[in-house]
């Protein structure tokens, strides 16, 4: 996501290490710092002031025996990109009142069906964890694209939600028909679609006028494509005077964006982001935290949002399977085959490593990561052609078996021994672990 940002960033803290604080050190580094974020594309005003606020925290701030000149840089810069994006404070957790209203406004193309879909996706899914189930209404108002209307009401098929077909001829009249349904039929959530445009457009923006003044909402989100750079800012200050926006959903934050521009919306327009969607899957949308943004983007990882998702995408009673099988020492090839799973469903290695503090500066070899992935691949093959037996240890797998499981998963039997190998491997992993006095 934020790639050379990153190891930009987690080469500068470097330079400091060991080294002394001195003004020319600063210099140099806040000049590294303005050519890495004018990279991401992040307006010339936002970094001068961005550096200045760094500059004089690192005059005013005194280097003091625990903390080193590599890790004063390293948490002025952290307070200051948090603050940069939004700051503490917006780092709680949104959560949407019941009933409520909710518009996705902002360009063509920018995400907002994707996200609203998403966003309702979500909500559902966090009701249903706590056992308890919600009415959710969607509604497109775009009257220029019919595709658009076919495209939401696949989207809500796909994850359980209404729809409703507005028989008014305008967006106005449409969105006013759809609350009113939603409110007589004890929707819970009403989500409101709007029709984009490829710039911004005096048109658009009366039409959403309009649209905000009849229905209210509860929320209207600015959905901003990261991938459009600076041209973000100026829709952010379009659309806020017409909107009043409750905040700002950055989408495609997985492509090797420019997403600096983005994320400066708030210093210029003072909305927060709230969402960031990392994906094309229904699944793919962050709570956006400012802090753990930070962190991720200086290279400290960010093990809360992993160890999050891990919760929402992986089965409590499969955690607790495993950790049970851990504890006990007794971890088989059907364990590790589910260990494997479990790294599939949070999105493999590449995913995975975007979390953890350091790597995501290193350079990693893509034609490693590729091998890994493969690797993985073809490990949860050949455990799934084992029989029972072989899988949780009680049959040996001798040469024969092992033609007979590279046949049936269409590996050869080389990859079985490095399946059994790296399965070794892991179990004493496990002992190590388990020997160590914390654990
Ligand atoms: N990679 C990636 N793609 C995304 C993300 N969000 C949306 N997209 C893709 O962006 C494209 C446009 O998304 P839509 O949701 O249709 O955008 P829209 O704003 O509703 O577009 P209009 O209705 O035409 O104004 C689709 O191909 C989506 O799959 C994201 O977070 N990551
Ligand atoms: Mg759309």
């Amino acid at each position: 996501m934020f790639g050379s940002l990153t190891e930009k960033f987690s080469a500068l803290f470097l330079r400091f290490n060991g080294g002394v604080l001195t003004q020319k050190a600063i210099d140099a580094a806040m000049d590294t710092v303005k050519t890495t974020l004018l990279e991401a594309d992040v307006p010339y005003e936002v970094i001068e002031s961005f550096i200045q606020k760094i500059q004089f925290d690192l005059v005013n701030k005194k280097i003091t025996a625990s903390l080193k000149p590599a890790e004063l840089v390293m948490k002025v810069v952290h307070e200051r990109i948090t603050e940069l994006l939004g700051g503490k404070q917006s780092a709680k957790n949104f959560f949407f009142q019941i009933p409520s209203i909710i518009l996705m406004a902002g360009l063509q193309g920018s995400g907002k069906t994707t996200t609203l879909a998403k966003l309702a996706f979500l909500i559902k899914n966090d009701a249903a964890k706590r056992h308890k189930a919600r009415k959710v209404l969607v509604c497109s108002v775009d009257y220029y694209r019919p595709a658009a209307r076919e495209q939401l009401a696949i989207l809500a098929k796909q994850i359980g939600v209404d729809v409703y077909v507005a028989r008014a001829d305008n967006p106005v009249a449409a969105a006013v028909e759809a609350v009113q349904y939603a409110q007589s039929n004890h929707y819970e959530h009403c989500f409101i679609d709007t029709a984009g445009r490829l710039h911004v457009e005096t048109q658009l923006l009366s039409e959403l006028h309009d649209i905000v003044k009849s229905i209210k909402p509860t929320y209207t989100f600015l959905v901003l494509d990261a991938m459009i750079g600076q041209e973000s800012l100026r829709v952010a200050q379009a659309f806020e005077p017409i909107i009043n926006a409750t905040g700002i959903i950055v989408t495609k934050m997985d492509s090797e964006s420019r997403a600096g521009a983005a994320f400066a919306c708030y210093s210029m327009v003072k909305k927060p982001v709230i969402f960031m969607g990392t994906g094309e899957k229904i699944d793919d949308l962050e709570y956006f935290n400012p802090e753990r943004m930070a962190n991720r983007i200086i290279g400290l990882g960010d093990m809360h949002t992993l160890i999050e998702k891990a919760e929402q995408k992986i089965k409590l009673s499969e955690q607790q399977d495993l950790q049970k099988a851990f504890l006990k020492n007794k971890l088989t090839l059907q364990d590790f085959s589910k260990q494997l799973d479990m790294m599939g469903s949070l999105g493999g290695i590449s995913s995975l490593m975007k979390y953890f503090p350091g790597i995501p500066g290193m350079k990693i070899d893509a034609e490693q990561l590729e091998k890994g992935e493969k690797e993985i691949k073809k490990f949860r093959a050949i455990i799934s052609s084992m029989t029972i037996k072989e899988q949780i240890g009680r049959s040996p797998i001798s040469e024969s078996r092992r033609k007979r499981i590279a046949r049936g998963s269409g590996t050869l039997p080389q990859d079985v021994v490095l399946l059994l190998e790296r399965f070794e491997q892991s179990q004493q992993f496990v002992k190590i672990l388990k020997r160590r006095p914390h654990f």
